[in-house]
């Protein structure tokens, strides 16, 4: 018995497309309509996601810049490490040509032991000079300013332990030890606080203990004072509101506080509900961050392992919106710029 020949039919491939064609043409349509809505979709979660990432990662620091003119080179600035003077339990630095020799010399105040001028050779080494003798050596913070206008930059060593001092620099190398202000003080600034032309003296003192404004005579008198409310800590001074005055900027464990300066001896703190709460700041300083005509504030703040989502409290930059009024960011997020 034969069997049947059987045999499975082959399709040219030319059939076969022209089959496709001829049945399946809405598929042929509808499918490159599928993946097109498909990659629309992904672009769409994919953009969304970009923007869900972006609110998250606040707060976010905006840094604004000059934009580069069509042959600006852009050069990375790169720092070297110097040691200068021994190990110290150093509190304090400030800087100032104090000798005149248009290098600026370093002042570094030390506590437990004598703080040292560090005289700068103008080619990158500093040579230890003169010691800042005293019986109180726990000092906290130091300032330079020529405080009698003959032409020397003075110093103005904080004390936390007794009296704070100015010493008289001779503009050779020379320090004297001559007025003692009173007060176991944080931190010093100085400026001229009354628009007289002579620098006045800032002594910011720890919290619960009145805060001090020595007015200088720039004869050497520093008797006459005017004081500040409790909330002493680290202290700078600016023109904050933009009137022409220093006013004067605190940081402490509460936060930030500023002393509105009326020109005429008279300070009022800042109303609280003005200021953003940012906590546990050690130090202070101020200038113009995002270019807009007014001094912004970045505060520093220590460790605190009690902070509930971190093992230390965040740094604060405190933008000012003018109107005496200040908006805040945190610092602790690094973000690359
Ligand atoms: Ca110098
Ligand atoms: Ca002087
Ligand atoms: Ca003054
Ligand atoms: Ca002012």
């Amino acid at each position: 018995m034969s069997h049947p020949n059987v045999s499975t039919p082959v399709l040219p491939v030319q059939s076969l497309f022209a089959r496709l064609r001829q049945n399946s043409w809405p598929c042929l349509l509808i499918l490159p309509t599928v993946i097109a809505f498909v990659l629309f979709l992904c672009v769409l979660v994919n953009a969304d996601a970009r923007s869900l990432a972006t609110s998250l990662e606040q707060p976010t620091l905006t840094v604004r810049s000059a934009p580069l003119s069509a042959n600006a080179t852009v050069v990375t600035p790169t720092f070297t490490a110097q040691y200068f003077g021994g190990p110290k339990n150093t509190t304090s630095v400030a800087v100032g040509d104090l000798n005149g020799d248009g290098a600026l010399d370093i002042v570094q105040g030390n506590s437990g032991e004598p703080s040292i001028v560090y005289w700068n050779d103008g080619a990158g080494g500093f040579v230890a000079g003169p010691q800042l003798s005293g019986v109180y050596s726990k000092t906290t913070s130091i300032a330079v300013g020529d405080l009698n206008g003959d032409g020397a930059l003075d110093i103005v060593q904080g004390n936390s332990d007794g009296a704070s001092v100015v010493y008289w620099n001779d503009g050779k190398g020379g320090f004297t030890r001559t007025i003692e202000l009173t007060g176991s003080t944080k931190s010093v600034a100085v400026g001229d606080l009354n628009g007289d032309g002579v620098l006045d003296i800032v002594l910011s003192n720890p919290s619960w203990s009145l805060s001090v404004v020595y007015w200088n005579d720039g004869k050497g008198s520093l008797a006459v004072t005017s004081t500040l409310g409790e909330q002493g800590g680290s202290v700078a001074v600016g023109d904050l509101d933009g009137d022409g005055v220093l006013d004067i900027a605190v940081v402490n464990t509460w936060g930030l506080v500023v002393y509105w300066n009326d020109g005429k001896g008279k300070f009022t703190a800042s109303d609280p509900r003005s200021i953003p709460f940012c906590s546990y700041l050690t130090s202070i300083a101020v200038g113009d961050l995002d270019g807009n005509g007014t001094l912004d504030i970045v505060a520093g703040a220590n460790s605190l392992p009690l902070w509930p989502m971190s093992n230390s409290a965040p740094n604060c930059m405190f933008w000012n919106k003018g109107r005496r009024e200040f908006t805040r960011t945190f610092l602790s997020v690094q973000k690359a710029i």
